[in-house]
């Protein structure tokens, strides 16, 4: 088996322990920081199927999730570029009733390296939080992740509120799509986290 492929394995079973000196492992063997990266994502796509047939449970989806953040604490240094220069406050967070933070962390790393100064929240974020610490910092852009699709509603009132007090808004995650971006009157959409990236660049310009 290859590394990578153990790498996913072991990330599925939550094996916490490992994953960092796998993923070490990986990359001095020559495995790409990309490619670690997109099997850990596949490997929680896995998670998340079994948690839907019911053959496993929260406390089994939680320790994946440890897990892959060990591995992307390891990858974090060299996905992270060096941006040379400042593209102003990004406000960043996942939206009230929702716990899910590695997609919205990969988005928030990824932007810090592009050269956003970044402010994140956290996750569980109310809308009057958003719209509260943007104000504060004059952030250029405020970007919300939403994972689930009961808090599709928060990111709405995320979105409305953000926009009624003058911010460009960026939304995404999993169950989010342009149409429904546009339907919450967000300025942007972004599938994943690289895409996010670029999204942003295109909506402060
Ligand atoms: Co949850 N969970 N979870 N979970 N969980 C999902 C999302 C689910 C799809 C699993 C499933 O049933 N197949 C399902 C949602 C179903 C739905 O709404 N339709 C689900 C459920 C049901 C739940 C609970 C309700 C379970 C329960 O309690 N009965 C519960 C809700 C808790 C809550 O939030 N209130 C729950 C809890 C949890 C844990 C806490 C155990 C844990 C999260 C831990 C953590 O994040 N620290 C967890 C996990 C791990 C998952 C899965 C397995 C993995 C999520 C993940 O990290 N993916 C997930 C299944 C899945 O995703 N296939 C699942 C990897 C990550 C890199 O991808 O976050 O999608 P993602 O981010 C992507 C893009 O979406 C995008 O970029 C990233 C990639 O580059 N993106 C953005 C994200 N945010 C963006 C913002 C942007 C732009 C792009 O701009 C601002």
């Amino acid at each position: 088996m290859s590394k990578v492929a153990e790498i996913q394995e072991m990330v599925a079973k939550g094996k916490t322990k490992l994953i960092a000196g796998l993923v070490q492992e990986a990359l001095d063997g020559g495995s790409q920081p990309k490619e670690i990266l997109d099997a850990m994502i596949e490997s929680m796509g896995v998670v998340g199927d079994k948690f839907s047939a019911g053959e496993i449970f929260v406390p089994e989806m939680l320790i994946a999730a440890k897990a892959m953040s060990k591995g992307v604490d390891v990858l974090k240094p060299l996905l992270a570029g060096d941006a040379s220069t400042s593209l102003g406050t990004c406000v960043i967070g996942t939206v009230a009733g929702d716990l899910h933070d590695i997609g919205k962390n990969l988005v928030s790393m990824m932007l810090e390296s592009a050269g956003f100064t970044m402010i994140d929240l956290g996750v569980d974020v109310p809308a009057n939080k958003f719209v509260e610490v943007a104000k504060e910092n004059n952030a250029v852009i405020v970007a919300a992740s939403g994972l689930l699709t009961t808090t599709m509603p928060a990111l709405k009132e995320t979105s409305l509120a953000l926009k009624d007090a003058g911010f460009t808004v960026i939304v995404g995650g999993a169950p989010v799509t342009q149409a429904y971006a546009t339907e919450i009157k967000a300025d942007g959409y972004a599938p994943d986290a690289g895409s996010a990236v670029t999204k942003a660049k295109e909506l402060v310009k």
